[in-house]
């Protein structure tokens, strides 16, 4: 007599396959996420790809093996009518311990000679030509500053094709001290697949990410360590350009902006009024000199990006406009209460037209729109 509910499930176990196998489709094919550990573009990644592939190999022979000898053992010494139950067993057998601790001992150590040697190798100190970059992951935004050519931008970076790039991670800066400063108190993790491996930034120490890219183009990344609400949106991209290319943008950067927003002191007319005294965006960002970091990404270069937001929006001038009246309604979960500053009561930027405090009017989109187009005036 066969018990129907004691056979294995096949339909389930073919329905599980199945999924499995649509749901690991996704992360392949042609279709080109920009994140692919396997197509390296860098230094970097290569070095750890060519670590990474013969290790899988060895990995998948063992999985094989083991997995094999265990169907073996299972369908051989299955109960059965007119065969024991209770086989010969193998327990106590010094000599097949030995073997089964020795192999994988000797596979480890075969393995650890190339994982050592690549772990040191990627965290060597590059030297001569070096562009160095201080990277700071704040909730939920990466900000870049150059100290050599003291540049400060966000959620995008420009580098040169075929030059050492030595970034120096931290969850929090230095420059703007510690003290209410919410967004030093978690990890992030900085991770651009296709041109270096992954590195953590955590909260009060530093930590280094060393890479060459070997082709021109936009890379994608984004924070790959929960970071609070909105770290499924934390993006940044990287774009390696030409050595000449690079040198125009650092020079492009360095330049003020075109309408000054400062004269003499003063607040500059139209735009400049509403952003420094009626809505005091100048409490967290900087809009006129791109050397400085502030509590916020720095604006004085904003039209040169190709994205904002945490790099996840495209920057078209309706983004911005939402944006600039209402940014906690873009970013997924993020605190709706995002008052007014102080910057401490909230780590995102507060909406203009929500939550306002008593007697404050919202903020009308021609407003938000005469700000937009300053933003957007000036590369
Ligand atoms: C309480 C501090 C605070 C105030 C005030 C503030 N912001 Fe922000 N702003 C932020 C923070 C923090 C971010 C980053 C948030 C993110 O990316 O999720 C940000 C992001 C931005 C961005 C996107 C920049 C980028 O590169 O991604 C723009 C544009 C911006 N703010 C414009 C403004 C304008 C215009 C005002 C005034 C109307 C303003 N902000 C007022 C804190 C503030
Ligand atoms: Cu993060």
């Amino acid at each position: 007599m066969k018990d129907r509910s004691t056979r294995p499930g096949w339909r389930a176990t073919l329905t599980l396959l199945a999924a499995a196998v649509i749901v690991l489709g996704a992360c392949g094919g042609g279709r080109e996420n920009g994140q692919n550990v396997f197509k390296p573009n860098g230094t970097a990644a290569h070095k750890i790809n060519n670590l990474f592939t013969p290790v899988a190999f060895i990995a998948v022979g063992v999985l094989v093996f083991v997995v094999g000898l265990l169907l073996v053992a299972v369908f051989k010494f299955r109960e059965r009518p007119g065969h024991p139950t209770n086989v010969k067993q193998v327990h106590g057998n010094t000599p097949l311990e030995i073997t089964w601790t020795v192999i994988p001992a000797l596979i480890l150590a075969v393995i650890a000679v190339p994982t050592v040697s690549t772990i040191f190798d990627l965290a060597r100190k590059p030297t001569g030509n070096v562009v160095n970059i201080n990277v700071v992951g704040k909730q939920w935004w990466w900000q870049f500053e150059y100290p050599q050519e003291k540049i400060v931008t966000a959620d995008e970076f420009v580098v040169p094709v075929d030059t050492q790039v030595r970034l120096t991670l931290r969850a929090c800066d230095p420059t703007l001290g510690q003290s209410g400063y919410t967004a030093c108190s978690v990890i992030h993790s900085f991770w651009i697949p296709e041109l270096a491996g992954k590195q953590d930034a955590v909260p009060g120490r530093t930590s280094h990410l060393n890479f060459k890219a070997d082709k021109t183009g936009t890379f994608l990344g984004q924070c790959a360590q929960y970071c609070g609400l909105a770290h499924a949106r934390m993006r940044m991209r990287v774009k390696v350009v030409t050595v000449a290319e690079y040198a125009d943008w650092v020079r492009s950067q360095q330049a003020g902006p075109a309408q000054p927003f400062l004269v003499d002191g003063k607040a500059a007319p139209g735009a400049a009024s509403l952003i420094a005294n009626r809505y005091q965006c100048t409490n967290c960002h900087i809009f006129d000199d791109s050397k400085k970091p502030s509590y916020g990404p720095n604006l004085t270069h904003l039209a040169s990006r190709e994205v904002f937001a945490s790099g996840d929006y495209p920057l078209t001038r309706d983004n911005l406009v939402k944006w600039v009246m209402d940014a906690p309604s873009l970013v997924p979960m993020e605190s709706q209460k995002c008052l007014e500053p102080p910057p401490a009561t909230c780590v995102g930027m507060p909406s203009f037209t929500k939550h306002l405090p008593a007697g404050r009017q919202p903020m009308s989109k021609q407003d938000a729109e005469t700000i937009a187009d300053y933003l957007l005036a000036h590369k």
